[in-house]
């Protein structure tokens, strides 16, 4: 397998708005993220991914882009990104973008062309259609966001197409005016220095022909990976991103190994990386035997020809300590060793801000204390339909996307550090115990973990080119597996429940180093006998 500098890097991700407020109006901004680029260095990250701060009306939180060459006024301006830009490589770090062009804004000047008249220029950079002869929508789709993927436009009597809010309309990638419009602009931006692109949904792109009805509206898996997504990828990669030392992870729901692959095999010239979501889309909370199936399955399916990522959360997903492990009792242990997995499994890591501190989810007791249109839109649809509000907010909490959105806790200051105003969104409570300042002086921290975990992923190789043996593999409690590259072998013993675990799996670990244990050393480590959400991590080197 190639060796290259992304498939080494561990990624950082940055949700600026609720990173680091320079300016006292409750948001954060891109002078923020300049202002804690130190701290993010001082992890030992190699590349920073900051999600959107085009300009939008920010129905989506910048996800519904209204001008793909204007920085918002909420995170900044062009000299301001520049600068984060240009202080990120002097710090020898690199900065990848959020690319998000299955969609834009329903406020972009393009898509009030396009809605202005059925003879408009612009009317096929986005995807219209004739409402059923009973004045119905034209298919029963469901979006990401809407009971219905169709929005009728009175003016022009027909229907426009989004696959996530209404404020969202899909842009059509079988017009090559909108293909090549798209392209010129990731040049204006590749152009400018950046290290490459997170590509949001990007195997949406292509439609199912025709958008025939479909049996089971609800999966929505009919709006990817289908029919012609490997052609736009591939115009792209010639078009664009072949000119460019560049790296790029592709967001790609619904997605197996093998067509994982077809995004991401070191021979096919379209992506470098993915994200799957068999894990946070599908797994409500932590199933072991179905989580060592899941990496098992990827593993067997990629090595050796394409890169995976491993990610437990980020700004759509509950973070992980809350949902996959135990935000209580066992915290800061069950938060070292998700990291543990996160950067020891095949694939890149990716740390999404404040999980280096673990960071919890959030409990807010009303509906008003959300943001999310994901979450506002479903739970107004469970309530239009009569069902009891306290009921539907209960059901929504634990993956609602703003767990993850709450403030970096920086301090225990007021709104933990993060802005002097008014914060856009509540902060964790929990703020006043889990702040980086308290992870700073307490050398057992998660922070200081997380940093040796990434400085031993720099030291050993075998972390990014390492096989994958797993043992125990029937063990209810234990996840447990070897890794092994040229002269490196590691053995990660994990127990993931909340009670003591017998190792029992005959290993002569005398000849290796404890290179990582998330218990304070006191605890026995000769012992066959794991203590509730332990972690031991061995090396040889022969
Ligand atoms: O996410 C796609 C999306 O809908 C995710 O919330 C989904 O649950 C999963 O993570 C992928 O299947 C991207 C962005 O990350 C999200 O913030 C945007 O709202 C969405 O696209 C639309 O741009």
């Amino acid at each position: 397998m190639e060796q290259k500098w992304w498939k080494e890097a561990v990624v950082y991700q940055v949700y600026w708005r609720s990173f680091n407020d320079t300016t006292g109006n409750g948001i954060g901004d891109l002078q923020g993220v300049i202002e804690k680029l130190d701290y993010i260095k001082s992890l030992g990250v190699d590349v920073i991914w900051v999600n959107p701060f085009f300009e939008s009306p920010d129905k989506d939180n910048g996800y519904d882009i209204s001008n793909y060459y204007a920085v918002m006024d909420k995170a900044g301006d062009m000299e301001t990104f520049e600068r984060l830009l240009e202080e990120v490589h002097r710090r020898d770090m690199k900065l990848i973008m959020d690319l998000v062009v299955n969609h834009t804004s329903d406020q972009h000047p393009w898509f009030k062309e396009s809605r202005s008249s059925i003879d408009d220029p612009k009317r096929d950079w986005y995807i219209w259609k004739d409402p059923k002869e009973d004045g119905s929508a034209p298919n029963n789709w469901r979006s990401y966001f809407t009971p219905s993927t169709w929005e009728y436009d009175e003016k022009t009597q027909q229907y426009y197409f989004h696959s996530f809010a209404i404020e969202q309309p899909d842009l059509n990638w079988e017009n090559p005016e909108v293909r090549e419009e798209i392209y010129n602009m990731m040049r204006f931006w590749l152009d400018k220095g950046i290290d490459g692109f997170r590509m949001d949904v990007i195997n949406l792109l292509a439609k199912v022909k025709d958008y025939p009805d479909v049996d089971e509206p609800e999966t929505i898996n009919y709006l990817g990976n289908n029919p012609g997504i490997h052609n736009y990828l591939k115009e792209m990669y010639r078009e664009v991103l072949q000119h460019y030392d560049v790296f790029t992870v592709g967001e790609i729901p619904f997605v197996t190994p093998e067509d994982g692959l077809l995004y991401v095999g070191e021979d096919r010239q379209e992506l470098n990386t993915l994200f799957h979501f068999e894990v946070c889309d599908d797994m409500v909370q932590m199933d072991l035997p179905r989580f060592k199936e899941i990496q098992k399955r990827w593993y067997e399916g990629m090595f050796g020809r394409g890169t995976n990522s491993q990610f437990l959360n980020n700004h759509d997903h509950t973070r992980m300590v809350t949902r996959f492990g135990n935000d209580n009792e066992y915290r800061e242990e069950s938060a070292k060793l998700l990291g543990t997995l996160i950067h020891t499994l095949p694939g890149i890591p990716y740390v999404f801000q404040g999980e280096e501190i673990g960071m919890t989810g959030i409990d807010f007791p009303s509906i008003e204390d959300y943001q999310d249109i994901a979450m506002l839109n479903k739970y107004n649809e469970e309530v239009e339909k009569g069902r009891d509000e306290a009921e539907v907010l209960e059901e929504l909490k634990l993956l609602s996307r703003d767990n993850s959105r709450t403030p970096m806790q920086w301090d225990d200051s007021e709104n933990a550090g993060f802005t002097t105003g008014n914060p856009w969104i509540k902060v964790n409570p929990n703020y006043s115990d889990i702040n980086v300042r308290q992870a700073m002086d307490d050398k057992n921290s998660i922070f200081y973990y997380y940093q040796d975990l990434i400085s031993f992923r720099k030291r050993y190789k075998v972390l990014t080119y390492g096989d994958y043996q797993p043992i125990l593999e029937e063990h209810p409690a234990i996840y447990s597996y070897f890794r092994e590259f040229e002269d490196e072998k590691l053995l990660i013993v994990t127990n993931m429940s909340d009670e003591e675990t017998v190792f029992d799996y005959s290993v002569d670990t005398s000849g290796a180093e404890l290179l990582l244990h998330n218990y304070a050393v006191e605890n026995d480590i000769s012992s066959s006998h794991l203590k509730p959400h332990e972690v031991r991590v061995y090396l040889w080197t022969s």
